[in-house]
């Protein structure tokens, strides 16, 4: 959460929110939002759609834009839904839309794209999970409980820094991704947390190929593992645990399931192979006495395991969450303050904080008339094979036939994989609408590009469930041109559908910000707590919210009368073999934790692991353009980190413009030569916004490394079909060519008018 001002000069200044003990430096980025060429000042049309209508097309991302006046654009797209939903029903229309937009409730670009199909077109295909997180939840319902409240409420950081003796953080908890949460963080606490942690005698162990996945406050020992194989460190873990009968029986007899089925897979009953410490070792690199170490000390003491978002953003990525939890109900600890099992700690400023003890409201969608849906990291497949069947959790279901793709508050061209396929695939499309503040490569490959007010550029409420301020998000500043809030675009789309009443309720925003906050007071009335009028709070610029008591959540209660309280699992119990999983016959998901070796793994044309992960300069893809993120860049491109041996053989010297490639694409980045990560891996962040040398190339060369053009369009199994952006394999070689200039960040060419209006 952050103030602003406009000083005398007409400069934005922000600032973090007074009492923050470790503010984000993205804030940094905010300011040169302001007036950026990147901004998108009016409706701009693609030509070849306002000329020669909807229809599949490869000139998407190729054509020129036409500026066009609000009334006609709108009237032109109202009648687009109109016709798309007469000839094919609402199911013409995919509305998934994902993308985080941003922290303001009501100007939540998704519910507001969700609120305007469902009440002015009758629904929308939509879709299912996240990109962050869809293989843990969708695997974590079948055997702990729903992933939010299995893990958000359940150990918080007060606990680890009173009772935990070691945290076995597999992915590590790294700074830069707690330091964002939707709705806003008022206080950022893990880096304190950790450091008092490990002064008071937490061990952290941190296992995975960075270093810097542990900030230097938590004094970790790191275990070098490489990508793909924390499943069968876990494994290696739970067989020592075995056979040294440090494994904690009474627990796994009174609170778990299916025990015996992964006992019978670790003692290589089942198949022939034993997957002890050895075993571990050979995938893993970590020398077997180390693993055998590291079991026993898990086994003494207080113990967290926690499993990072991006272990399971990959290939199998179900497996390290569910054998996490194995390991956990092994040691005997899920359920006691600071011990037992923590999805996602560290991943974002969700978790390891208590839960607030009032309502917040979201603004309701209405009801959607589609059934059909995706699993959300699905698109391309969609678009490319409509009417094809597909497995999802049980389910075998059929893509439906989608003619127009609305996107708001999100940039598949930064989160999706394979870019060349997603670009190919979203040539299928009749139509392609995007509200967007900036030319994004999203914005880029539209038909209709409705430029969209940001943040600052409007008034809204903060708030999550699971930070103790809501906070009165003035408007700062004008937004550029003719940039309207998603909402007025909306409104103006519904009043030519006939539904302008049944969209707005009669509320402007300001109506709409009293009616959310209202719930939120009526709370706090009911708990005899000061609960100012909205025009108290939109005045003070904020209000606290009650937290409730740090015990342990759904967990605890389990743990202390498991008959009673069971957990929202078949059994009611911790399933550590699933009856269920089991008899969907998923190959690459069977009924209990297994490691299955990537697929996607380095070979001898491309040797190196590549780690896709979050950036720690920007939001995603957020204002990449910002001061902040462009500093960090080498050369104008984003950076990528290169281990000194790796970087000696091919000639690379830190600071220098390499080349990323494998048979899906290529691109440029700067390297950045350090040990902070480990042999044999590179690690490329997302979000630097896509630009290809020449947008009709079938395998695409982006010039300023944006590593979705690498990455591989697969879910992560047949259960969850989650995201698996986080790995693939590259090979990285000097650039010793000209250097292609960067125009990411440059508005697309504005054509005249001309021909049909
Ligand atoms: P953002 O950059 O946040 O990325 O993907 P996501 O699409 O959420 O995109 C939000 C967009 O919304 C921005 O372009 C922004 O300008 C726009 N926007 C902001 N506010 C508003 C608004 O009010 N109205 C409108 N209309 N637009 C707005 C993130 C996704 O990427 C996520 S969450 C994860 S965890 C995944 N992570 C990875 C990964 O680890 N590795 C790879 N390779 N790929 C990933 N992709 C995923």
């Amino acid at each position: 959460m952050f103030r602003g001002e406009v000083d005398e000069g007409g400069a934005l200044r922000v600032r973090p929110r007074p009492g923050d003990p470790d503010p984000s430096p993205l804030l940094d980025n905010i300011p040169s939002a302001v007036g950026h060429r990147a901004r998108i000042p009016r409706p701009a049309v693609r030509r070849g759609w306002w000329e020669g209508g909807p229809g599949p097309t490869d000139r998407r991302g190729r054509d020129g834009f036409v500026e066009v006046g609000w009334d006609e654009v709108l009237d032109r797209l109202a009648g687009e839904l109109r016709r798309v939903r007469d000839a094919h029903g609402p199911r013409g229309i995919y509305g998934g839309s994902y993308g985080w937009a941003s922290a303001g409730r009501f100007h939540h670009a998704q519910s507001q794209l969700h609120r305007f199909l469902n009440t002015a077109v009758g629904g929308y295909v939509g879709s299912v999970g996240t990109y962050s997180g869809a293989a843990a939840e969708t695997i974590l319902p079948h055997v702990l409980g729903p992933s939010g409240p299995v893990s958000k409420g359940t150990v918080t950081w007060e606990q680890i820094g009173a009772h935990t003796d070691t945290v076995l953080a597999f992915g590590g908890m790294a700074i830069k991704n707690s330091a964002v949460a939707a709705g806003g963080v008022s206080a950022h606490i893990e880096r304190a947390a950790m450091a008092a942690a490990a002064r008071r005698g937490t061990r952290f162990v941190l296992v995975g190929p960075l270093r810097t996945d542990l900030p230097p406050e938590a004094d970790a020992r790191w275990l070098v593992v490489p990508p793909g194989s924390d499943t069968a460190l876990m494994l290696g873990l739970l067989h020592t645990l075995v056979v040294d009968g440090l494994h904690d029986v009474a627990f796994l007899d009174r609170y778990c399931v299916g025990w015996e089925v992964l006992e019978e897979y670790l003692l290589g009953k089942s198949d022939g192979t034993v997957r002890d410490a050895e075993w571990a070792s050979g995938i893993t690199g970590v020398p077997a006495g180390e693993i055998v170490e590291l079991a026993r000390r898990a086994a003494t003491g207080r113990t967290l395991v926690t499993v990072a978002q991006s272990l399971q953003r990959a290939e199998f990525g179900e497996q390290p969450v569910w054998a996490g939890l194995a390991l956990a109900a092994a040691l005997g600890q899920v359920g006691l303050p600071g011990g037992g099992f923590c999805y996602g700690l560290g991943s974002i400023a969700y978790y390891g904080r208590r839960k607030v003890a009032v309502p917040v409201s979201p603004l309701p969608q209405g009801r959607n008339g589609v059934r059909e849906y995706i699993p959300v990291a699905r698109i391309a497949d969609m678009l490319l094979h409509p009417g094809e069947e597909f497995d999802h959790d049980g389910r075998r279901l059929r893509y439906p036939h989608v003619r127009l793709a609305y996107w708001i508050g999100g940039n598949p061209f930064h989160h999706h994989q394979d870019l060349g396929r997603l670009r190919r695939a979203l040539g299928r499309l009749d139509t392609f609408v995007v509200h967007e503040p900036a030319w994004t490569a999203t914005a880029r490959h539209a038909d209709v590009v409705l430029p969209a007010t940001m943040t600052i550029e409007r008034d809204d409420i903060g708030a999550t469930s699971l930070d103790p301020v809501m906070s009165a998000m003035h408007r700062l500043v004008d937004p550029p041109g003719e940039a309207r809030d998603d909402f007025t675009i909306f409104t103006g789309l519904a009043e030519r559908l006939g539904a302008g009443p049944e969209f707005t309720e009669g509320r402007d925003v300001r109506a709409w910000l009293a009616h959310l906050y209202e719930r939120t007071r009526a709370g706090l009335l009911r708990q005899d707590l000061p609960a100012p009028t909205f025009d108290e709070f939109w005045a003070a610029g904020e209000v606290e919210l009650p937290l409730r008591a740090d015990d342990g959540g759904l967990l605890a209660e389990f743990r202390a009368d498991p008959d009673r309280k069971r957990l929202p699992t078949p059994s009611g119990r911790i399933e550590i073999g699933s009856r269920t999983i089991a008899d969907f016959g998923y190959p690459d998901c069977p009924g209990h934790p297994a490691y299955f070796a990537p697929t996607d793994a380095p070979d001898g044309r491309h040797p190196l692991w590549l780690v896709a992960n979050q950036p720690a300069t920007r939001l995603h893809s957020q204002l990449d353009y910002g001061a902040h993120s462009a500093a960090a860049k080498v050369a104008g491109r984003e950076v990528v980190r290169i281990h000194p041996v790796d970087a000696a053989a091919r000639g690379v010297v830190d600071g220098q413009v390499v080349r990323l490639f494998n048979d899906r694409g290529a691109c440029l980045a700067g390297a950045r030569v350090t040990d902070d990560v480990a042999p044999g891996v590179v690690q490329l962040p997302t979000g630097a916004w896509f630009d290809p040398a020449d947008p009709a190339d079938e395998v695409p060369f982006c010039v300023h490394g944006n590593p979705n053009v690498l990455t591989r369009d697969v879910g992560s199994s047949a259960l969850a079909q989650g995201c698996t952006g986080q790995h693939t394999a590259v090979q990285v070689q000097r650039w010793d060519g000209p250097l292609p200039p960067v125009r990411a960040h440059e508005p697309p060419p504005i054509e005249p008018r001309g021909g049909r209006r």
